[in-house]
């Protein structure tokens, strides 16, 4: 079998983040694909931390600190600033977690989009604020155990869906991607790094501090997290058409991603019925909206 992941390696070995978490993992996987002429804006999160403290960084492209508030907004400057000095071919990637995406981070962001601002944002979604100790954002699940939702009172409000908020504003670019699928994750930069304007990629990344996770099994969780549909990996082009990338083999139940996950222990066999509806009804809406846009629609087993 041969796999389409280039080689140059843009990360060294040496970062700071826990063993397992998929954050690195995404960014390694993304600088695969961009190559050396990328600039690397890193908003406020664990990725703050990751790279190392300079001049020990184990990023090989220049990088740029900045606040919590400011992903859209600083990507938008650096890359006028590039043009400006005729660097007009760099890349400008911001990284940036959940919390500084879906929450704080949202009005840059979607200003920015808005005037369709030439950079990929790719924000690494571990479902919560992990760098300050694990506080539920607007990506956590409903359910989930975190430091700000106890298990008395679990997160009681569904996941943001942060990927309709951006193909709203038609960009030419969207599409979701995951660490057990690092052919696609880079396929996607790769396509991203050609098209001109704004471009999001929402990608899943566990961590198993805050899932409460074996940290081996991060790219396990990954994989069940789509063969699940819990996360289906998907496009979205000028906010209108839709394709699947990647589809289950089998559609195993969501409680087996569920399950190995600490942070969804307390959850009863009537919470886990009530996720598995709202899973079907979401993936069945997208299917629609795939088959709306052209796409071929295979037949799924149930696992
Ligand atoms: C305005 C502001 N408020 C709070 C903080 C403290 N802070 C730094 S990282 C972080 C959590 C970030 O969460 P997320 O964006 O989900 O990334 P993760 O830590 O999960 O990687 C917080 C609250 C800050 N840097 N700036
Ligand atoms: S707390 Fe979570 S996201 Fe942050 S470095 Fe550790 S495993 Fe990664």
């Amino acid at each position: 079998m041969s796999y389409d992941v280039p080689e140059q390696e843009l990360m060294t070995p040496g970062h700071v983040a826990c063993p397992g978490c998929g954050a690195p993992m995404a960014v390694r996987y993304a600088l695969k694909a961009l190559g050396e002429n990328t600039v690397v804006i890193i908003v406020a999160s664990c990725w703050s931390i990751i790279a190392g403290p300079f001049p020990y960084t184990a990023v090989q492209v220049p990088l740029l600190h900045t606040l919590f508030a400011t992903g859209g907004s600083v990507a938008s400057g650096v890359k006028a600033g590039l043009e400006a000095c005729g660097y007009k071919d760099t890349t400008v990637l911001t990284v940036a977690g959940d919390g500084g995406t879906f929450d704080i981070g949202i009005q840059a962001l979607s200003a920015a989009v808005e005037r369709n601002e030439d950079f990929i944002y790719m924000c690494y979604d571990n479902e919560a604020y992990m760098n300050t100790g694990i506080q539920r954002s607007s990506a956590t699940p409903w359910g989930a155990w975190t430091t700000t939702t106890p298990v008395k009172h679990p997160k009681e409000q569904p996941k943001k869906d942060m990927v309709a908020i951006m193909a709203a504003h038609r960009i030419p670019y969207t599409a979701t991607a995951t660490v057990a699928y690092p052919e696609d994750l880079i396929r996607k930069v790769k396509k991203a790094k050609d098209i001109r304007g704004s471009k999001f990629l929402h990608v899943l990344s566990p961590c198993p501090s805050g899932w409460k996770s074996e940290p081996a099994q991060s790219v396990l969780l990954s994989r069940l997290a789509v063969q699940s549909c819990v996360f289906p990996l998907y496009e979205v082009e000028h906010g209108g058409k839709y394709t699947i990338t990647v589809w289950p083999r089998e559609k195993v139940p969501v409680e087996r991603y569920l399950r190995l996950q600490g942070r969804f222990a307390h959850l009863k066999p009537e919470d886990l019925r009530y996720i598995q509806e709202n899973v079907d009804r979401e993936w069945e809406r997208l299917v629609e909206k795939a088959k709306a846009s052209g796409q071929e629609i295979p037949i799924i087993p149930s696992a």
